[in-house]
């Protein structure tokens, strides 16, 4: 049977190929047509940014790949573009299978099955309810009686499903099969992301993993075997030789430090093999098991982890207690990590968030302040953007901060609630100003500058695709950007 996969997304690098390389690969969606796929269906993608005509679009994917059956997938911000792209199919042809999973369909299902142009949602993990509608679907069948979905009936009522337990076993899953977004991919063979976990065993209130496990029974922090993993890893590098960096997708590496520590090792010896080592990224969260754990420090080193994303958010204390629920630890315990991360040649990326409800300007002013004395390599400053389902969003309704509509056009780049000791526009100003404020006498003017400029620009995502758009096609702006900001690449964001 013919299946498109749908994803969409604000950034685009350029209009023939939108995504940057193998780090945008949406890992759900892409395991769900990865088991349709191994099952026999034809399946192709569909990547939608600014820059796309949707109806124009819709429409020649629909003559050109004749789906039965269409999955789309949609973070919060993104819902609106993929209802739009889910309601020209139905104008074009209202007999094919409209499917929507992810994160916002799994924690607002009853928002998106009243979109009249899904058929089904889909709460959770959606390998087996694909498989399953696929069959039905194939055997002249409408889906019904499959667990983990919402199904629109015929009259108009809505079949809620039970839930299935979570897949304990990640090693049961197939790897995903990257070639499915090589149509749109620019540069397919420098990084790639690995996999390895699912589920995060933290309970922070602005992301969506308290809430996500809750919706089904099964052990919801699971991780793959190294031998799995290596397995995948040597696929890949024989498919694309000229990789070399990989990063893996864990919530939280740290989070199982008997696995780490083995995994780490691996790596190591991984390594070892090769005549041009790999450099390893990853995900770490500052904790008392982490942060001054010389056994750990010293195994990264020797494994070639070259930075890990380290999760700072605030720089107050009580807001990353009593607001945000973050794994505790002081701010002396941060800035110790990263002089432990630099004594041992690990880069130390930061994510920071502004505007927290909750959060005055005092407060963020010591995130600045922590930021200075840590003097991490990277640092990303993100606007807060509160996510339907999480802990976040009802304290931020609660407090009269979701009386109107949010803009979603600009997620995490763009200020959208007016905090009642932060307002709307100092959130807006001090996103623009960051790299200004956190690198001063750490950073050259010239780099300051340049980071500045690349934030305000960020306010306007279409704008800074456009600027990308340039950047990657133009070599002359590519060379004065490098220069100017010393930074890796012009993607990165
Ligand atoms: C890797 C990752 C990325 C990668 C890959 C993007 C992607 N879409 O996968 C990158 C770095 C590009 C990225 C970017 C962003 N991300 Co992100 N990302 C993640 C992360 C850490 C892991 C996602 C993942 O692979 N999970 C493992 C897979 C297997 O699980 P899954 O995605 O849930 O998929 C399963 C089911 O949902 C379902 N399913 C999914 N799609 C479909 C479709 C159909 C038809 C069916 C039937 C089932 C189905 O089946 C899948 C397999 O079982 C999650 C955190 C998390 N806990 O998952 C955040 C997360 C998904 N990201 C988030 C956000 C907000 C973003 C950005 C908007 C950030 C930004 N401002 O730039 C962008 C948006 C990109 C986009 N257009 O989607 C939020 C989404 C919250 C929300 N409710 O919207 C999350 C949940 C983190 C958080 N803060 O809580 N992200
Ligand atoms: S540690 Fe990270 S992934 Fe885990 S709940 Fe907190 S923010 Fe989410």
């Amino acid at each position: 049977m013919n299946i498109v996969a749908v994803y969409s997304d604000k950034v685009f690098q350029s209009h023939e190929k939108p995504m940057a390389n193998q780090q945008v690969i949406p890992f759900g969606i892409t395991f769900v047509a990865t088991v349709l796929k191994k099952a026999g269906h034809n399946v192709q993608t569909l990547f939608i940014s600014p820059a796309t005509d949707i109806p124009q679009a819709i429409r020649q994917m629909v003559e050109e790949k004749k789906p039965r059956m269409i999955l789309f997938t949609a973070v919060t911000s993104q819902y609106p573009v993929i209802v739009q792209a889910a309601r020209e199919v139905r104008k074009i042809d209202p007999s094919i299978y409209n499917t929507l999973g992810g994160h916002h369909a799994s924690l607002a299902p009853q928002d998106c099955i009243a979109e009249e142009a899904f058929d089904s949602v889909c709460v959770t993990e959606g390998e087996a309810a694909a498989l399953e509608m696929a069959r039905m679907l194939e055997s002249g069948q409408r889906p019904t009686g499959i667990e983990n979905l919402w199904i629109r009936r015929a009259d108009g009522s809505i079949e809620k499903n039970p839930m299935a337990r979570l897949n304990e076993d990640l090693d049961s899953l197939p790897f995903i099969d990257r070639d499915l977004w090589a149509p749109w991919m620019m540069d397919p063979g420098t990084i790639l992301p690995i996999i390895i976990s699912r589920g995060c065993p933290y309970r922070c209130t602005y992301c969506t993993n308290h809430a996500m496990s809750k919706l089904a029974e099964g052990r919801y922090l699971r991780f793959r075997s190294f031998e799995n993993i290596l397995a995948e890893m040597k696929e890949v590098l024989e498919r694309w030789p000229t990789v070399t960096q990989i990063y893996f997708e864990a919530e939280t590496f740290g989070a199982n430090l008997k696995y780490a520590l083995n995994f780490l090792a691996r790596l190591k010896e991984f390594n070892a093999t090769r005549e041009r080592p790999i450099e390893w990224g990853f995900n770490l969260n500052v904790t008392k098991k982490t942060m001054n754990n010389q056994q750990l420090w010293f195994a990264m080193q020797e494994a070639g982890v070259g930075y890990v994303n380290v999760g700072l958010e605030s720089g107050s204390e009580r807001v990353r207690k009593d607001v945000l629920r973050r794994p505790e630890h002081s701010n002396e315990d941060i800035i110790q990590f990263c002089d432990n991360a630099r004594q041992h040649g690990v880069d130390v990326c930061f994510s920071v968030l502004i505007g927290i409800p909750g959060e005055t300007l005092e407060d963020y002013n010591e995130t600045v302040d922590v930021v200075r004395r840590s003097d991490p390599a990277h640092c990303y400053p993100y606007i807060l953007f509160p996510y339907p389902g999480t802990d976040m969003h009802e304290t931020a309704k609660k407090m009269g901060l979701l009386d109107h509509a949010i803009d979603n056009t600009a997620e995490r780049s763009r200020a959208v609630l007016d905090l009642p000791g932060f307002s709307k526009w100092r959130i807006q100003w001090e996103f623009i100003m960051f790299h200004w404020k956190t690198r001063k006498g750490s950073w050259s003017l010239i780099k300051r500058m340049v980071y500045t400029a690349k934030n305000g620009v960020k306010v306007f995502p279409n704008l800074f695709s456009e600027v990308l758009h340039i950047g990657r096609t133009n070599s002359l702006a590519r060379f004065f950007y490098r220069r100017l900001s010393n930074a890796p690449d012009a993607s990165s964001v």
